[in-house]
């Protein structure tokens, strides 16, 4: 089994950043595509949206690629794939997230972010599924991200390593996201550890610092997208108002079906996004 292989990023000696590069040579060869230009993370609910941003040239095994595993969560797939973008430009669809959660350390979260800059990406859409905290969010809608509060207590950054994250999720990607979709809200994320959702004081808690979204993922890859050099817009679903403001308890079923009745409109959304970019 793939997953049973040994992954450098496990080891302490090893360079996180070494491994991207390789990583994204192992891409270049698998897919034929020397330079991808834009990456995507597809989170819960927003893997469609692939099928719509043009033409499918190479889909890879995640854990084919050095660093890598499979997914873990029911509902995310896990692939790579590489798309070619009506503007001659490609895509990286990241469809293999790892989770803080699994417990395998940060460098093997925000890996794929990094193996995405190595194939020469200058833009990273990070989307997710996740808890909503404002009322008027029913579950299906998509949010811009404008800002996040890492509650995590850890970091991609190793050392000394001193990154402005003013303007993280960049203002003019956000801008031109509402020329697409001038309906589109936008809420501060904040990422959780998880994997249990929140207690309801711990949302009231998320929403007295600042919050509109709960999740458990995303902050700390737009950290390492920002190392990179990367230029960052991330998108919610909002699958489920969070604990306490909805009055029935969460579930994890409740998440994929709201991820699919939402499908081909945040495909949509998002196929348009990314033309645009
Ligand atoms: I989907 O309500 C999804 N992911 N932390 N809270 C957290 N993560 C989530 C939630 C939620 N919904």
């Amino acid at each position: 089994m793939a997953e049973a292989r040994s992954n450098p990023l496990d080891l302490p000696d090893t360079d996180p950043f070494e491994v991207a590069r390789d990583a994204a040579a192992q891409i270049a060869d698998l897919t034929g595509v020397a330079r991808h230009d834009v990456a995507l993370t597809l989170g819960s609910g927003w893997g469609r949206a692939a099928d719509l941003l043009g033409e499918t040239v190479a889909e890879i095994p995640a854990a084919e690629v050095v660093g890598f595993s499979a997914s873990a969560v029911p509902g995310h797939a896990g692939t790579l794939r590489s798309i070619a973008l009506p503007n001659g430009e490609h895509a990286l669809v990241i469809g293999a997230r790892t989770h803080y959660y699994e417990g395998h350390g940060v460098r093997r979260v925000v890996h794929s972010v990094r193996t995405a800059a190595a194939t020469g990406a200058r833009v990273m859409v990070l989307t997710n599924g996740a808890g909503g905290i404002k009322e008027t969010w029913t579950p299906g809608t998509p949010v811009l991200i404008s800002d996040h509060i890492n509650l995590t207590a850890d970091s991609p950054l190793e050392g000394a390593t001193f990154i402005d994250l003013t303007d993280l999720y960049s203002a003019r990607l956000r801008d031109l996201a509402r020329g697409v979709d001038a309906s589109l809200d936008e809420g501060v994320y904040v990422q959780f550890r998880g994997p249990h959702y929140e207690t309801p004081a711990e949302v009231q808690m998320a929403k007295a610092i600042g919050g509109h979204i709960v999740g458990m993922s995303t902050a700390l890859e737009a950290i390492a997208a920002r190392q990179a050099g990367m230029e960052i817009i991330g998108f919610s679903l909002i699958t489920n108002l969070a604990a306490g403001i909805q009055k029935t308890p969460l579930s994890h079923a409740e998440v994929i079906e709201a991820g699919k009745n939402a499908e081909a409109a945040i495909g949509d959304l998002l196929a348009r996004v990314v033309t645009a970019l």
